[in-house]
């Protein structure tokens, strides 16, 4: 059986603060399993098609220059639900509307500078897993834990 996929990036600015850890932390703990991670630079090109439908907003070119301007970890989590609980462990867009315990809630203070991206539908997740990894770079793979976590 096929499971859900989604993508999550530690945006740029997340690296540089250092949080790469504290979020593969959380979705390790929380018994997501990864199914393909990496540490690179997006180009502008590749940030403006992942971002494409906001291309008419006022900050998409700010936006795209923001997550093309260091390294960032791109990466695929898989788990029952994982889209959904993905976003709620992020929290809001807005930091400010995030709760304490949330990724933004606890880590940041602005909306441009929300140092985590997770894709917000089942059908948004398998385009931008297609649009960030090769095949070959994706791994279906059983945890030891797998019993322990599935009912
Ligand atoms: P994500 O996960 O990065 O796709 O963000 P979402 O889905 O939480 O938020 P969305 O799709 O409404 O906005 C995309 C990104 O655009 C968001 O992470 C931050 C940025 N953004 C949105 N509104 C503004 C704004 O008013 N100013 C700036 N500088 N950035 C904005
Ligand atoms: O999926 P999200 O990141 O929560 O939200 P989104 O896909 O609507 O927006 C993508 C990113 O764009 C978001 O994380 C931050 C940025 N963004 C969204 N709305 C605004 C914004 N940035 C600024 N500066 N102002 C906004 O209103």
């Amino acid at each position: 059986m096929s499971q859900e996929r989604t993508f999550i990036a530690v945006k740029p600015d997340g690296v540089q603060r250092g949080l790469i850890g504290e979020i593969i932390k959380r979705f390790e703990q929380k018994g997501f399993k990864p199914c393909g991670m990496k540490f690179m630079q997006a180009s502008e090109e590749h940030m403006k098609k992942h971002y494409e439908d906001l291309a008419d907003k006022p900050f998409y070119p700010g936006l795209c220059k923001y997550m093309s301007s260091g390294p960032l970890c791109a990466m695929c989590w898989e788990g029952t639900g994982v889209v959904k609980t993905a976003r709620k462990m992020m929290g809001e867009t807005k930091p400010a509307d995030s709760a304490p315990g949330s990724i933004r809630g606890d880590y940041c203070i602005e909306i441009g500078r929300n140092i985590i991206h997770g894709s917000d539908a089942v059908e948004t997740a398998n385009k931008e897993i297609a649009l960030w990894f090769k095949p070959e770079e994706l791994f279906s793979w059983t945890q030891g834990n797998h019993s322990w976590i599935f009912e």
